[in-house]
Protein backbone atom coordinates (compact mmCIF):
# COMPACT_ATOMS: atom_id res chain seq x y z
CA UNK A 1 0.00 0.00 0.00
CA UNK A 2 1.18 3.82 -0.58
CA UNK A 3 2.02 5.74 2.33
CA UNK A 4 0.93 9.05 1.43
CA UNK A 5 2.45 12.07 3.37
CA UNK A 6 -0.21 14.40 1.71
CA UNK A 7 -2.93 14.99 -0.09
CA UNK A 8 -0.96 16.67 -2.89
CA UNK A 9 1.29 13.88 -3.54
CA UNK A 10 -2.06 11.41 -3.83
CA UNK A 11 -3.64 13.81 -6.25
CA UNK A 12 0.12 13.45 -8.10
CA UNK A 13 0.13 9.72 -8.11
CA UNK A 14 -3.03 9.36 -9.06
CA UNK A 15 -2.96 11.64 -11.93
CA UNK A 16 0.08 9.96 -13.00
CA UNK A 17 -1.87 6.96 -13.18
CA UNK A 18 -4.24 8.35 -15.17
CA UNK A 19 -2.30 9.81 -17.17
CA UNK A 20 -3.51 13.45 -17.18
CA UNK A 21 -1.10 16.80 -15.70
CA UNK A 22 -1.39 17.00 -11.94
CA UNK A 23 -2.85 20.29 -11.81
CA UNK A 24 -4.07 20.82 -15.02
CA UNK A 25 -4.69 24.90 -15.63
CA UNK A 26 -8.48 26.12 -14.64
CA UNK A 27 -8.16 28.62 -17.55
CA UNK A 28 -6.27 27.79 -20.63
CA UNK A 29 -6.11 30.57 -23.60
CA UNK A 30 -5.74 29.43 -27.09
CA UNK A 31 -3.16 31.70 -28.97
CA UNK A 32 -3.17 31.86 -33.24
CA UNK A 33 -0.18 32.68 -35.11
CA UNK A 34 0.19 32.14 -38.84
CA UNK A 35 4.36 32.15 -38.76
CA UNK A 36 5.84 28.88 -37.89
CA UNK A 37 7.53 27.64 -34.06
CA UNK A 38 10.78 29.41 -33.92
CA UNK A 39 9.72 32.55 -35.61
CA UNK A 40 10.27 35.36 -33.07
CA UNK A 41 6.09 36.25 -32.88
CA UNK A 42 5.69 32.29 -31.33
CA UNK A 43 8.48 32.11 -29.20
CA UNK A 44 7.50 35.45 -27.67
CA UNK A 45 4.31 34.49 -27.23
CA UNK A 46 5.20 31.25 -25.41
CA UNK A 47 7.30 33.03 -22.95
CA UNK A 48 4.60 35.03 -22.38
CA UNK A 49 2.59 31.70 -21.60
CA UNK A 50 5.68 30.96 -19.23
CA UNK A 51 4.86 33.82 -17.55
CA UNK A 52 1.73 33.82 -17.05
CA UNK A 53 2.08 30.41 -15.91
CA UNK A 54 4.50 30.91 -13.52
CA UNK A 55 2.60 34.19 -11.91
CA UNK A 56 -0.73 32.02 -12.01
CA UNK A 57 0.68 29.32 -10.05
CA UNK A 58 -0.12 27.27 -12.91
CA UNK A 59 -4.12 27.87 -13.17
CA UNK A 60 -3.60 30.27 -16.53
CA UNK A 61 -1.98 28.68 -19.32
CA UNK A 62 -1.50 29.93 -23.06
CA UNK A 63 -1.37 27.32 -25.90
CA UNK A 64 -0.03 28.81 -29.13
CA UNK A 65 -1.17 27.22 -32.69
CA UNK A 66 1.43 28.13 -34.54
CA UNK A 67 1.95 27.87 -38.72
CA UNK A 68 -1.87 28.83 -39.77
CA UNK A 69 -3.35 25.88 -37.90
CA UNK A 70 -6.10 27.98 -36.68
CA UNK A 71 -6.41 30.04 -40.27
CA UNK A 72 -5.21 32.73 -42.00
CA UNK A 73 -4.92 36.01 -40.17
CA UNK A 74 -8.52 37.74 -41.43
CA UNK A 75 -10.09 34.64 -40.42
CA UNK A 76 -8.77 34.19 -37.01
CA UNK A 77 -9.62 37.98 -36.01
CA UNK A 78 -13.33 36.86 -36.97
CA UNK A 79 -12.91 33.99 -34.70
CA UNK A 80 -10.86 36.25 -31.90
CA UNK A 81 -14.14 38.86 -32.28
CA UNK A 82 -16.50 36.15 -31.66
CA UNK A 83 -14.57 34.53 -28.54
CA UNK A 84 -13.65 31.42 -30.74
CA UNK A 85 -10.41 32.00 -30.33
CA UNK A 86 -8.92 33.32 -27.28
CA UNK A 87 -5.58 35.77 -28.13
CA UNK A 88 -4.08 36.42 -31.43
CA UNK A 89 -0.81 37.43 -33.04
CA UNK A 90 -0.93 39.26 -36.18
CA UNK A 91 -0.08 42.30 -38.35
CA UNK A 92 -1.88 45.42 -37.79
CA UNK A 93 -2.87 45.64 -42.07
CA UNK A 94 -5.72 43.33 -41.66
CA UNK A 95 -7.32 45.14 -38.74
CA UNK A 96 -6.81 48.58 -41.21
CA UNK A 97 -10.31 48.36 -42.33
CA UNK A 98 -11.83 47.75 -39.29
CA UNK A 99 -10.26 49.80 -36.80
CA UNK A 100 -8.89 53.20 -38.42
CA UNK A 101 -6.45 53.84 -35.78
CA UNK A 102 -3.94 51.11 -36.75
CA UNK A 103 -3.56 52.20 -40.03
CA UNK A 104 -1.54 54.72 -38.70
CA UNK A 105 1.29 53.14 -37.30
CA UNK A 106 1.26 50.71 -41.10
CA UNK A 107 1.65 53.87 -42.98
CA UNK A 108 4.55 54.14 -45.35
CA UNK A 109 7.47 55.84 -44.31
CA UNK A 110 5.99 57.02 -41.08
CA UNK A 111 8.56 55.87 -38.83
CA UNK A 112 12.46 57.40 -39.25
CA UNK A 113 13.84 54.27 -37.37
CA UNK A 114 13.09 51.32 -35.24
CA UNK A 115 14.16 53.67 -32.17
CA UNK A 116 11.35 56.48 -33.27
CA UNK A 117 8.90 53.53 -33.96
CA UNK A 118 10.10 51.66 -30.26
CA UNK A 119 9.31 55.30 -28.61
CA UNK A 120 5.94 55.81 -29.84
CA UNK A 121 4.41 52.46 -30.18
CA UNK A 122 5.68 51.91 -26.15
CA UNK A 123 4.19 55.43 -25.35
CA UNK A 124 0.83 56.81 -24.89
CA UNK A 125 0.03 56.72 -28.56
CA UNK A 126 0.76 53.03 -28.88
CA UNK A 127 -1.73 52.74 -25.68
CA UNK A 128 -4.00 55.04 -27.79
CA UNK A 129 -4.18 52.63 -30.91
CA UNK A 130 -4.44 49.54 -28.93
CA UNK A 131 -7.92 50.94 -26.89
CA UNK A 132 -9.24 51.73 -30.05
CA UNK A 133 -9.37 47.95 -30.65
CA UNK A 134 -11.42 47.56 -27.68
CA UNK A 135 -15.10 48.68 -29.16
CA UNK A 136 -14.00 46.38 -32.24
CA UNK A 137 -14.27 43.24 -29.33
CA UNK A 138 -10.83 42.97 -29.23
CA UNK A 139 -8.39 43.61 -26.05
CA UNK A 140 -4.57 44.84 -27.20
CA UNK A 141 -2.02 43.54 -24.87
CA UNK A 142 1.15 44.90 -26.87
CA UNK A 143 2.82 46.13 -29.96
CA UNK A 144 5.67 43.50 -31.49
CA UNK A 145 8.73 44.26 -33.87
CA UNK A 146 8.06 43.61 -37.12
CA UNK A 147 10.97 45.25 -38.93
CA UNK A 148 11.17 47.24 -41.71
CA UNK A 149 9.30 45.89 -45.09
CA UNK A 150 11.04 46.01 -48.51
CA UNK A 151 9.69 44.32 -52.19
CA UNK A 152 10.80 41.40 -53.85
CA UNK A 153 10.05 40.65 -56.94
CA UNK A 154 10.22 36.78 -59.00
CA UNK A 155 11.81 38.04 -62.62
CA UNK A 156 12.52 42.28 -63.17
CA UNK A 157 14.48 43.65 -60.13
CA UNK A 158 12.93 46.47 -58.63
CA UNK A 159 15.51 48.97 -58.87
CA UNK A 160 14.09 52.63 -59.04
CA UNK A 161 10.39 53.90 -58.05
CA UNK A 162 9.89 53.66 -62.37
CA UNK A 163 10.54 49.70 -62.05
CA UNK A 164 7.69 48.62 -59.76
CA UNK A 165 5.10 50.92 -62.41
CA UNK A 166 2.66 47.91 -63.18
CA UNK A 167 3.58 45.01 -61.68
CA UNK A 168 1.67 42.93 -59.91
CA UNK A 169 2.41 42.75 -55.76
CA UNK A 170 0.56 41.27 -53.34
CA UNK A 171 -0.42 42.78 -50.51
CA UNK A 172 -2.02 42.29 -47.33
CA UNK A 173 -5.84 42.76 -47.07
CA UNK A 174 -6.18 46.04 -46.59
CA UNK A 175 -7.40 49.29 -48.53
CA UNK A 176 -4.79 51.42 -47.11
CA UNK A 177 -1.85 48.86 -48.56
CA UNK A 178 -3.54 49.08 -51.55
CA UNK A 179 -3.81 52.32 -51.91
CA UNK A 180 -0.42 52.66 -51.19
CA UNK A 181 0.66 50.42 -54.48
CA UNK A 182 -1.84 52.52 -56.76
CA UNK A 183 0.07 55.71 -55.96
CA UNK A 184 3.57 53.96 -56.55
CA UNK A 185 1.86 52.76 -60.19
CA UNK A 186 1.51 49.31 -59.13
CA UNK A 187 -1.36 46.38 -59.31
CA UNK A 188 -2.16 45.84 -55.58
CA UNK A 189 -3.72 41.98 -55.54
CA UNK A 190 -4.90 41.51 -52.00
CA UNK A 191 -4.36 37.73 -50.61
CA UNK A 192 -3.65 36.15 -47.51
CA UNK A 193 0.05 35.47 -46.48
CA UNK A 194 -0.25 31.38 -46.69
CA UNK A 195 -1.12 31.74 -50.30
CA UNK A 196 1.69 34.08 -51.70
CA UNK A 197 4.62 31.14 -52.52
CA UNK A 198 2.46 29.57 -55.44
CA UNK A 199 1.22 32.79 -56.59
CA UNK A 200 5.00 33.68 -57.08
CA UNK A 201 5.45 30.21 -58.36
CA UNK A 202 2.66 30.58 -61.21
CA UNK A 203 2.95 34.05 -61.85
CA UNK A 204 -0.32 35.44 -60.38
CA UNK A 205 2.01 37.72 -59.08
CA UNK A 206 5.05 39.29 -60.14
CA UNK A 207 6.38 40.36 -56.37
CA UNK A 208 5.51 40.87 -52.64
CA UNK A 209 6.74 42.80 -49.58
CA UNK A 210 7.90 41.83 -46.26
CA UNK A 211 10.41 42.21 -43.90
CA UNK A 212 13.71 39.46 -43.42
CA UNK A 213 12.63 36.73 -41.36
CA UNK A 214 8.83 36.86 -43.18
CA UNK A 215 10.89 36.33 -46.47
CA UNK A 216 12.99 34.04 -44.75
CA UNK A 217 10.41 31.62 -43.03
CA UNK A 218 8.10 31.27 -45.82
CA UNK A 219 10.80 30.86 -47.93
CA UNK A 220 9.58 33.07 -50.94
CA UNK A 221 12.94 33.59 -50.99
CA UNK A 222 13.05 30.23 -53.20
CA UNK A 223 11.20 32.01 -55.94
CA UNK A 224 11.94 35.81 -55.22
CA UNK A 225 15.21 36.27 -56.19
CA UNK A 226 15.38 40.15 -56.10
CA UNK A 227 14.76 42.04 -52.40
CA UNK A 228 14.99 45.82 -52.95
CA UNK A 229 15.40 47.70 -49.34
CA UNK A 230 13.16 50.12 -50.09
CA UNK A 231 11.66 49.65 -46.58
CA UNK A 232 8.45 51.47 -47.24
CA UNK A 233 6.43 50.44 -43.76
CA UNK A 234 7.07 49.31 -40.29
CA UNK A 235 3.63 48.12 -39.61
CA UNK A 236 4.12 46.68 -36.02
CA UNK A 237 2.88 43.22 -35.01
CA UNK A 238 -0.20 43.29 -32.61
CA UNK A 239 -0.90 40.89 -29.46
CA UNK A 240 -5.03 40.58 -29.09
CA UNK A 241 -7.27 38.93 -26.59
CA UNK A 242 -10.78 38.47 -27.47
CA UNK A 243 -13.11 40.52 -25.32
CA UNK A 244 -15.57 37.42 -25.14
CA UNK A 245 -12.48 35.82 -23.14
CA UNK A 246 -11.50 39.06 -21.82
CA UNK A 247 -15.15 40.06 -19.84
CA UNK A 248 -14.67 36.26 -18.46
CA UNK A 249 -11.90 36.92 -16.45
CA UNK A 250 -11.21 38.69 -13.26
CA UNK A 251 -9.51 42.02 -12.76
CA UNK A 252 -6.36 40.49 -11.61
CA UNK A 253 -6.48 37.84 -14.11
CA UNK A 254 -6.68 40.43 -16.25
CA UNK A 255 -3.87 42.64 -15.18
CA UNK A 256 -1.85 39.45 -14.89
CA UNK A 257 -2.17 39.10 -18.82
CA UNK A 258 -1.47 42.99 -19.69
CA UNK A 259 1.55 42.93 -17.28
CA UNK A 260 3.45 39.40 -18.87
CA UNK A 261 2.46 40.82 -22.63
CA UNK A 262 4.44 44.18 -21.94
CA UNK A 263 7.09 41.85 -20.18
CA UNK A 264 7.37 39.43 -23.21
CA UNK A 265 7.75 43.01 -25.37
CA UNK A 266 11.72 43.13 -24.40
CA UNK A 267 11.72 39.37 -25.42
CA UNK A 268 10.43 39.87 -28.12
CA UNK A 269 13.01 42.47 -29.24
CA UNK A 270 15.69 40.37 -28.66
CA UNK A 271 14.69 37.57 -30.75
CA UNK A 272 13.97 39.61 -33.14
CA UNK A 273 17.11 41.08 -33.83
CA UNK A 274 18.92 37.91 -33.73
CA UNK A 275 16.10 36.26 -35.97
CA UNK A 276 16.37 39.24 -38.46
CA UNK A 277 20.67 38.70 -39.23
CA UNK A 278 20.37 34.59 -39.23
CA UNK A 279 17.36 35.49 -42.00
CA UNK A 280 19.23 38.30 -43.72
CA UNK A 281 22.71 36.00 -44.00
CA UNK A 282 20.09 32.48 -45.36
CA UNK A 283 18.75 34.96 -47.85
CA UNK A 284 22.03 36.18 -49.08
CA UNK A 285 23.59 32.98 -48.68
CA UNK A 286 20.96 31.76 -51.48
CA UNK A 287 21.73 33.69 -53.91
CA UNK A 288 19.06 36.61 -54.24
CA UNK A 289 20.43 39.33 -55.03
CA UNK A 290 19.81 42.47 -52.91
CA UNK A 291 19.47 45.93 -54.46
CA UNK A 292 19.58 49.20 -52.33
CA UNK A 293 17.56 51.83 -53.61
CA UNK A 294 16.43 55.48 -53.57
CA UNK A 295 13.53 55.52 -51.25
CA UNK A 296 12.76 59.45 -51.92
CA UNK A 297 10.75 58.50 -54.93
CA UNK A 298 8.95 55.65 -53.34
CA UNK A 299 8.19 58.21 -50.22
CA UNK A 300 6.90 61.15 -52.41
CA UNK A 301 4.51 59.40 -53.76
CA UNK A 302 2.51 58.46 -50.44
CA UNK A 303 0.90 62.16 -50.27
CA UNK A 304 -2.29 60.90 -51.88
CA UNK A 305 -2.14 57.71 -49.29
CA UNK A 306 -1.74 60.02 -46.13
CA UNK A 307 -4.88 62.17 -47.17
CA UNK A 308 -7.15 59.34 -48.04
CA UNK A 309 -6.33 57.31 -44.89
CA UNK A 310 -5.57 59.95 -42.41
CA UNK A 311 -8.71 61.88 -42.94
CA UNK A 312 -10.04 62.82 -39.41
CA UNK A 313 -9.07 65.06 -36.71
CA UNK A 314 -8.44 62.19 -34.54
CA UNK A 315 -6.19 60.37 -37.11
CA UNK A 316 -4.57 63.57 -38.60
CA UNK A 317 -3.44 64.44 -34.67
CA UNK A 318 -1.97 60.94 -34.40
CA UNK A 319 0.10 61.24 -37.73
CA UNK A 320 1.33 64.55 -36.19
CA UNK A 321 2.78 63.42 -33.02
CA UNK A 322 3.91 60.67 -34.29
CA UNK A 323 5.67 62.73 -36.87
CA UNK A 324 6.54 65.31 -33.76
CA UNK A 325 8.25 62.91 -32.07
CA UNK A 326 11.62 62.60 -31.61
C1 LIG B 1 4.41 39.21 -41.64
C2 LIG B 1 3.55 39.39 -40.41
C3 LIG B 1 2.28 38.60 -40.53
C4 LIG B 1 1.58 38.95 -41.80
C5 LIG B 1 2.51 38.78 -42.96
C6 LIG B 1 1.84 39.15 -44.28
O1 LIG B 1 4.27 38.93 -39.29
O2 LIG B 1 1.50 38.85 -39.39
O3 LIG B 1 0.48 38.15 -41.99
O4 LIG B 1 3.67 39.55 -42.80
O5 LIG B 1 2.45 39.82 -45.08
O6 LIG B 1 5.55 40.03 -41.56
O7 LIG B 1 0.68 38.76 -44.48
Amino acid sequence: MYNFKSFTAAVAVAAALVGTPAFAAEITLRSADIHPDGYPTVDAVKYMGDLVKERSNGRIEIQVFNNRQLGEEKDTIEQTRFGVIDMNRINLAPLNNLVPETVVPALPFIFKSTEHMHKVMDGPIGEEILAALEPNALVGLAFYDSGARSFYSVGKPIKSADDIKGMKIRVQQSDMWLAMMSALGANATPMPFGEVYSALETGVIDGAENNWPSLESSKHYEVAKHYSLTEHSMSPEVLVVSKVTWDKLSPEDQQLLKQAAKDSVPKMRELWNARETKSEETVRAAGVEVHQVDKAPFQAAMGPVYEQFANTDKLKDLVSRIQATE
